[in-house]
């Protein structure tokens, strides 16, 4: 198997200018005519190679003469045609099968409407093509199927013709006036619900905007609308981009791969990520569905109408459209918790990846199967690689350098070295050392050390990086980050940004009195912070800093410090006991919370699992597990009155998705949580259950019972599943719930939840449900000793492979980390990994476990 190497990148030799498409639907055999205009870019004629896969080619014309088929010759994954001159017209027909494809890139079919995923490289198998981002073309898009059954007829662009076919077929045609890549192309047929809005850009003109829902389902359209509204208003207002067409359509299907995907003028969704009413869905599905919706609008700029020059480069749109979304959601609702949020995925999954045998920088450099690279790494780190562009620049930099970036580069494929030099030149400041953040992979350790001298009046921090290697690099340099601090002394709080260059720095400050430093605030470099803190320093920092990000990551380093305390004492055999200041923090924040309700719960939280794993070279599970268990039991225990009192104080009201009630029901559920381990609470927990009139407050209940494995669970959960059982995507919920249930009659519960009737291994959301709910939220499980947890979603693996390597690549990602475990793990999931290679993988799959097991 040939991976392709980012430094072998050649410019196409023949382009595509413009592309008709006519498609006549049926579920087994589409006939698909393609005619594309062909222009080779030194104009001389030459052999021309066309990506193509699981096509049936039925005929191939070259300027209207019909080619025999010894002119052509067609592979597994080529259609090659030698001798074509400059300039030609290439036509192809082509017959696919929808139904048949499960993998659901390409046309597929989701509960009977058809629909397509072509990005990264899913065009292929629906055209022979050069299905490159570097190609862009006109696309015009014809779809002649029958009315009745399918009165929605879309693609890219602007409907220009709609006609009634004497057979009851209905033939439209879309003219799409944008040159595209083929990874943006779209196509939906079906019968939908649609709800119908509009948005009125800065400059006057009329949007028609239509969500296509399944049927039954428009009112649960109607926030992903007003969200979308929202973020056409704010991306006018932060960055001056307007939308471009005069409709803008979202289709949510039920099966698929991801959560979104931006084609030109046809989104289409995850419908988890569309449909929300207040009783089917938490305020964390409303607060992603305005988030997704935002990523996917703020693509039309920085993805389409800027695009990639080659996957190598993906980070160039989705690095930056995360930091779109992000500042969007900040700006919509809490700055603080949106940031901690980003943190914590740094922390947790983008840091393990760096550790992991898949470690790559954001522009990955060598990649066999590119839907291996829609990683944590590009999307989210790529985003903290903007966010220090941003810090290092200012918000009015950064706009001059949006501002430039466009103005170069739009309509074109470009490169991530083309966006950091429109940031340079519009700033006049030179990011040549910046730009490593692209090239090299891992994790910085930033060390720092400081002193006070009381006679000079001068404090010091004395810093020094390393990035230790990784998988994919051997050798590390020192890299620009820029660290936000704040002395904190006399009351009072200075704030710094340092710009480190160096492997090893000094900063100079001159003060009267020794301060406590807030270090790396904002969590300013996605780096690994080591400095000594006192546990009085770490309560001060989270009491004083002006910073919120650096209140909650102090008491994130002093839960750090219990767990290591508590694994000390572990290994003596004691029963570690939490200390008297840490619940004398908490009553106070219990008695007297802060303004904001969502950060207190936020503070008033033990960190998960995955949090506190990520600190370990070598993870400790079961006493991590038992630690973490341990202190919410101490914490609940010691102060139970005050969580009651606190729960109490804060009654429900009418639902509405609004900032101070999403607060309120958060704190309301971190007291739940916690008063599910004391005993004597069932009356509070059913009564919750019974009478919220929303779906946050009652799977606040659901969680509380399983986390404190409280006997109510089982009836509770019985009682959900009863009341959701015709809604799959309310369901997933419950399927979810039950397979993180941390004991071992999980084990059971997975094989009866696979025998549902409404699970289905076709289904990526119900298998995520389950499987990905098993091994992220149930580490009890999922690591337990006798292996059974990893063969069990080893197994799950393989069988997904076959149906689809997407969904089944995304899966095996926690197998891949043995050498973070103790050798009895390692054994396991060593044999459970060596076992996957002696079968028939995707590509998708064979990367991953081969590079783990090299
Ligand atoms: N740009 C999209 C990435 C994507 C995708 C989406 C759905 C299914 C398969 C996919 N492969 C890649 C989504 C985004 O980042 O906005
Ligand atoms: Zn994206």
């Amino acid at each position: 198997r040939q991976a392709k190497k980012l430094s072998d990148y050649k410019a196409p030799e023949f382009t595509i200018t413009d592309v008709e498409l006519s498609f006549e639907l049926n579920p087994q055999a589409t006939k698909l005519t393609a005619v594309y205009q062909l222009k080779s870019a030194s104009g001389k004629a030459g052999t021309l190679i066309l990506d193509g896969q699981e096509l049936k080619l039925l005929s191939v014309s070259l300027d209207g003469q019909l080619l025999n088929a010894d002119c052509y010759q067609v592979t597994a994954e080529q259609l090659i045609l030698p001798g074509m001159p400059a300039k030609a017209q290439l036509e192809l027909n082509i017959e696919l099968n929808p139904q048949a494809n499960t993998a659901l890139e390409g046309l597929y079919l989701s509960n009977g409407a058809y629909c397509t995923q072509c990005e990264a490289e899913g065009f292929r198998r629906i055209s022979y093509y050069l299905d490159r981002p570097d190609v862009l073309a006109r696309f015009t898009t014809h779809i002649i199927a029958d009315d009745t059954a399918y009165p929605a007829l879309l693609s890219n662009g602007n409907l220009v013709s709609s006609t009634l076919l004497p057979d009851g077929r209905r033939h439209v045609t879309w003219v799409d006036p944008f040159p595209k890549p083929s990874y943006l192309f779209a196509l939906v047929a079906g019968d939908f619900d649609c709800l119908k809005g509009s948005y009125t850009t800065g400059s006057g003109r009329e949007v028609a905007l239509e969500f296509y829902v399944d049927k039954g389902n428009k009112n649960r359209a109607q926030f992903a609308l007003e969200s979308l509204q929202r973020a056409m208003l704010w991306d006018e207002q932060r960055f001056g981009l307007e939308y471009d067409l005069d409709i803008y359509m979202v289709v949510a299907v039920d099966f698929f791969n991801m959560g979104a995907m931006e084609n030109k003028g046809l989104n289409v969704f995850n419908s988890k990520y569309v449909l929300a009413d207040q009783q089917s869905a938490t305020d964390t599905d409303f607060f992603n569905i305005e988030s997704i919706i935002g990523h996917e609008y703020f693509h039309n700029w920085t993805g389409n109408r800027v695009t990639c020059r080659d996957w190598f480069q993906l980070s160039l749109k989705e690095g930056l459209t995360v930091f779109r979304d992000q500042q969007f959601s900040a700006d919509m609702g809490s700055a603080t918790l949106n940031r901690i949020d980003a943190v914590k995925t740094i922390r947790t999954a983008q840091f393990a990846e760096d550790a992991g045998p898949m470690a790559h920088p954001i522009r990955p450099q060598q990649v066999l199967e590119m839907n291996n690279f829609y990683t944590v790494t590009v999307y989210d780190k790529g985003a903290e690689v903007i966010r220090m562009l941003h810090t290092l620049l200012g918000q009015d930099g950064f706009r001059k350098g949006m501002d430039l970036y466009f103005k170069r580069h739009d309509g074109q494929a470009v490169t991530c070295d083309d966006f950091v030099n429109a940031m340079q030149d519009a700033n006049g400041r030179d990011l040549t050392l910046f730009s490593r953040w692209y090239q090299q992979s891992g994790t910085p350790e930033l060390k720092v050390h400081s002193q006070f001298d009381a006679k000079k009046r001068e404090f010091k921090l004395l810093m020094q990086q390393h990035t230790p290697a990784t998988a994919d690099q051997a050798d590390k340099e020192p890299l620009l980050l820029p660290v936000r601090v704040e002395l904190l002394a006399e009351g009072a709080s200075l704030p710094y940004l340092l710009e480190m260059t160096e492997t090893q720095q000094e900063f100079s400050f001159a003060v009267s009195q020794k301060p406590v430093p807030v270090l790396l605030a904002d969590f300013s470099a996605p780096v690994k912070l080591q400095y000594q803190y006192s546990m009085d320093e770490l309560l001060q920092i989270a009491r004083d800093a002006k910073d919120g990000v650096a209140r909650w990551d102090a008491i994130q380093q002093l839960w750090q410090i219990q767990v290591k305390a508590a694994i000390e004492a572990n290994s003596s055999g004691a029963e570690y006991q939490l200390p008297a200041a840490l619940f004398e923090f908490y009553r106070q924040l219990l008695v007297k919370p802060l303004d904001d309700l969502a950060f207190t719960a936020e503070l008033l939280t033990v960190p998960a699992y995955d949090m506190v794993a990520e600190q370990f070279d070598e993870i400790p599970v079961q006493t991590l597990v038992v630690a973490l268990q341990s202190f919410q039991q101490q914490l609940a225990t010691q102060l139970a009155e005050q969580w009651q009192l606190c729960y109490q104080s804060l009654q429900a009201e009418a639902y509405q998705y609004q900032q101070q009630q999403v607060a309120k029901r958060a704190l309301r559920s971190v007291c739940l949580h916690y008063l599910a381990f004391v005993a004597g609470k069932d009356e509070l927990l059913r009564q919750q259950y019974n009478s919220s009139d929303n779906m946050t407050d009652q799977l606040a209940v659901l969680r509380a019972c399983r986390s404190a494995s409280h006997p109510l669970f089982a009836e509770l959960m019985s009682a959900f599943e009863q009341r959701w059982n015709k809604d799959v995507l309310v369901l997933d919920k419950w399927f979810s719930l039950s397979a993180s249930y941390p004991q071992p009659p999980v084990f059971n519960t997975l094989e009866q939840l696979t025998a549902h009737p409404q699970f289905s291994w076709q289904n990526p959301n119900r298998v995520r449900a389950v499987f990905g709910a098993f091994y992220q939220q149930n580490p009890a499980m999922f690591h337990s000793e006798d292996g059974k947890g990893y063969q069990q979603l080893a197994d799950v693996v393989l069988k997904m492979d076959a149906i689809n390597p997407q969904v089944a690549s995304r899966l095996v990602t926690p197998l891949l980390s043995w050498k973070r475990y103790q050798s009895a793990r390692q054994q396991q999931l060593k044999a459970v990994l060596q076992a996957m290679l002696t079968r028939d993988l995707s590509n998708d799959l064979y990367e991953k476990v081969s590079k783990s097991l090299s």
